[in-house]
């Protein structure tokens, strides 16, 4: 906890403060994470198992990603039963003992609650499509077919040409907004939201301290059923009319009760509709995170990056939390997309490290992150597990693409480059299994290792210890404003953060080449002592006008004469 004196009625870019503001979480993607019984697939002991480990980063909260029962068509975000253990994951026993032993260690546990669709192998579709008059046939979302027999809407999902498939018992038509074993709930059913509603429930009264809530802008569907104009801009499924009822609702009957913190995955966010996620006023979620960067920068663009946390620092500060993050399970890793993964990658690493802790808003570390972890390369779609990068893959041979060419198109942004087994060590299946992996290891983990990383004092590892560690001892970190003082500079990006009388001014050099930053009035010729930098000889700047700057070089300065 930071401390309370100097916040008293200030205002900050956070807003008032609370404990979830100043969280730092790690998420888990159990299934790559660790796994203790040798079936090659990870599970919830192997998180008990690390538990040591994760502390050791100094984080708060441990994002797990769905562990729910799943066929595992779109590994566990397709549920079958809300209220079991998926057996690969482990039991109801497992997780007990796993939020027992966490919260020992003062760590909380966030779940990843997937509330717009199901499996299509839970009970309640196959009720569903049962028969058109089955009591819970309006749970879901039915359509005729359109008069020339095709689906009713020429909508894509985002994974397959089609949202629409078709169910010949019944002749009609269902939605999926995902994978076709995912049908969309219906969540103008009233009946359908108490039922959610008492799900969460159940898990906060577990013990669950955090919430994240899957594909939440896709809850309320479009008012009319009628052709897009463009099929492949999927916007028309997300931020429809009656979503932050919905929210609100779920605020009254669920959140406001417990201690909590929940954020939203709110695709096609911008500042302005984000804002009516998380306004502390609204009283519907505590953060979001958005996909400007994640969904919308395909390759890194500074001028671009800059301008969205400009916009977003604006249009939120003090009203409003987001969370920032790089990467994530759908995501490909930061440092291979966004940084430089060759001859700079432990200096990229955590330079993007020290952006995204030093940016206002709640830090996501996804597993693997914190020691370099990069994308993978594999040269066969059958090395491939996610269902997006398969499906897109047939549909482009389909359509005529060679297949070598279709697989490098899209192997760069691949889910599963993300997805590969935590690097524990340099050993068999990077000490992830003593199986065989349900997918296979990056095989740069003979180098790339927490193993490593521990006996490399200058490792990404170390570095991340040192990072976590700051933001708990300097509250200008995370509820200080928030002033880019680098304008469209396409390399450097220097902002200053202030709280009170404490001013910190971090410069990075996103470049492979050295650089400099000139310090504007009123910092020109000030004194600044080096809080961290990524160069193991940062040393003080005294009444400087420039700051010299290597390759991929992150300095955190403390404006001090
Ligand atoms: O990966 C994306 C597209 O580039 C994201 O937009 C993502 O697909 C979308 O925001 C929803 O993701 C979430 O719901 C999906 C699941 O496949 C993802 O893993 C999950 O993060 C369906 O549950
Ligand atoms: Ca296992």
């Amino acid at each position: 906890m930071i401390q309370r004196e100097i916040m008293t009625g200030e205002e900050t870019i956070l807003g008032r403060p609370a404990w979830w503001k100043e969280s730092v979480v790690y998420q888990v993607y159990w299934r790559s994470f660790f796994d203790t019984n040798g079936d090659g697939i990870g599970d919830l002991r192997g998180v008990i198992e690390k538990l040591d480990y994760i502390r050791s980063l100094g984080v708060d909260f441990i994002w797990l990603n769905p562990f729910n029962a799943s066929p595992g068509v779109d590994n566990g975000y397709d549920i079958s039963d809300y209220y079991a253990i998926a057996p690969e994951a482990g039991t109801m026993a497992d997780f007990e003992e796993l939020v027992a032993e966490a919260h020992r260690r003062g760590l909380k546990i966030m779940m990843d609650i997937v509330l717009n669709h199901t499996s299509d192998r839970h009970p309640w579709f196959l009720e569903s499509r049962s028969s058109r008059d089955n009591p819970k046939r309006d749970w879901y979302i039915w359509r005729d077919p359109a008069p020339d027999g095709g689906p009713p809407t020429n909508w894509r999902s985002y994974f397959h040409p089609s949202c629409w498939r078709f169910d010949e018992a019944t002749g009609q038509y269902y939605m999926h907004s995902f994978a076709i074993g995912q049908p969309d709930l219906n969540w103008a059913n009233p009946e359908v939201r108490r039922e959610m509603y008492r799900m969460l429930r159940f898990w906060l009264d577990k013990g669950v301290d955090g919430l994240r809530l899957d594909a939440l802008a896709l809850l309320a569907k479009p008012k009319t059923f009628t052709d897009a104009a463009d099929p492949y801009d999927i916007r028309y499924l997300t931020h429809n009319p009656g979503l932050h009822d919905y929210l609100q609702e779920m605020n009254r009957e669920v959140f406001r009760h417990y201690d909590i913190m929940t954020v939203g995955e709110v695709a096609f966010a911008t500042p302005e509709k984000g804002l009516l996620f998380v306004d502390e006023e609204r009283k519907e979620l505590h953060s979001l995170f958005h996909f400007e960067v994640a969904d919308e920068m395909p390759s890194w663009d500074m001028v671009r990056f800059k301008r969205i946390q400009r916009r977003w620092a604006e249009a939120l500060s003090g009203r409003g939390v987001m969370g920032q993050f790089l990467n994530n399970h759908d995501h490909t890793r930061q440092v291979s997309r966004y940084g430089n993964d060759r001859e700079f990658r432990v200096q990229s690493a955590k330079l993007l490290a020290t952006m995204v802790h030093t940016l206002p808003g709640i830090p996501y570390v996804y597993q693997g992150e914190e020691i370099g972890m990069t994308g993978v390369r594999f040269d066969s779609i059958d090395d491939y597990r996610d269902v997006m990068m398969k499906s897109r893959y047939e549909e482009l041979v389909a359509a005529g693409r060679d297949p070598a060419d279709a697989l490098r198109e899209l192997a760069p942004l691949s889910r599963d480059n993300s997805r590969t087994p935590m690097q524990w060590s340099a050993g068999p299946n990077a000490g992830f299994t003593t199986g065989t992996p349900w997918i296979r290891p990056n095989p740069n983990h003979a180098v790339i290792n927490v193993e490593a990383a521990e006996a490399d004092p200058d490792s990404v590892l170390h570095y991340y210890r040192k990072l976590i560690a700051l933001r708990k001892e300097h509250p200008v970190m995370v509820y200080g404003d928030f002033e880019d003082i680098s304008g469209d500079d396409p390399h450097v990006y220097a902002y200053v953060r202030k709280l009170g009388d404490t001013v910190w001014l971090v410069v990075l050099n996103h470049s492979d080449q050295s650089g400099s930053f000139t310090l504007p009035a009123p910092y020109a010729g000030r004194t600044m002592k080096p809080v961290l930098g990524n160069y193991a000889d940062a040393g003080e700047v005294t009444h400087a006008h420039t700051i010299r700057l290597r390759p991929h070089e992150a300095l955190i300065l403390h404006c001090v004469g």
